[in-house]
């Protein structure tokens, strides 16, 4: 029986709710591939490999005990196909509401058409239910504090020079 999960997003940032599903994954599951993936129909803010970077430094700061996770990007096709390849039999995905159910459900059931891989659903701390990464950009966009919903490490990010440290 396989013990590893991915936790699959486009993470453009990771927020605090993406953080609290990844370490509660990892308290369940022997290993965690928190993938970023390359989502078409999204225009990203954030380029892939600042996005990876974003999340390995969240998790190094929040996790005292990270080694059952690692963290990648995938642009190359179906989640289901690396899944396969690292040898995942179970997809992750935080669960905030009804809209959430209605857009993961078809894509959990195709899942497991086309790669036997299994989807379960994470309730979200309910401190964090209300935080997604679009509302994260509006607020940084517009200048206001987005501290309370990103790791530190996002919001100086954020609200540093992007122009700098961008790539
Ligand atoms: N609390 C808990 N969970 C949260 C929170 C929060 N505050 N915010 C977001 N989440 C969950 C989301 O519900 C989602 O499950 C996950 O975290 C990632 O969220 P985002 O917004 O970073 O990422 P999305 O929704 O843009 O990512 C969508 C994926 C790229 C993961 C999705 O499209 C996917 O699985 N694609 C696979 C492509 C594929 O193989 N397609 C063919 C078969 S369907």
């Amino acid at each position: 029986m396989s013990r590893v999960a991915v936790v699959p997003g486009s993470f453009d940032p990771i927020t605090l709710g993406h953080l609290d599903v990844i370490t509660r994954t990892a308290a369940v599951f022997g290993e965690v591939h928190v993938v970023v993936v390359h989502n078409p129909s999204k225009n990203a803010m954030i380029p892939i490999s600042r996005r990876v970077s974003l999340i390995e430094q969240a998790i190094a700061d929040a996790v005292s005990n990270r080694a059952n996770i690692v963290v990648r990007s995938w642009s190359m096709g179906l989640l289901v196909d690396y899944c396969t390849d690292v040898g995942a039999n179970v997809i992750v995905k935080g669960i905030r509401g009804s809209a959430d159910v209605d857009y993961e459900t078809p894509m959990a059931i195709v899942n497991r058409h086309l790669g036997k891989i299994e989807t379960m659903f994470m309730m979200p701390n309910p401190e964090h239910a209300h935080v997604s990464s679009s509302l994260v950009r509006q607020v940084a966009s517009l200048g206001g504090d987005v501290s309370p919903y990103v790791p530190p490490v996002v919001r100086e990010f954020l609200q540093g020079d992007m122009d700098t440290t961008i790539g």
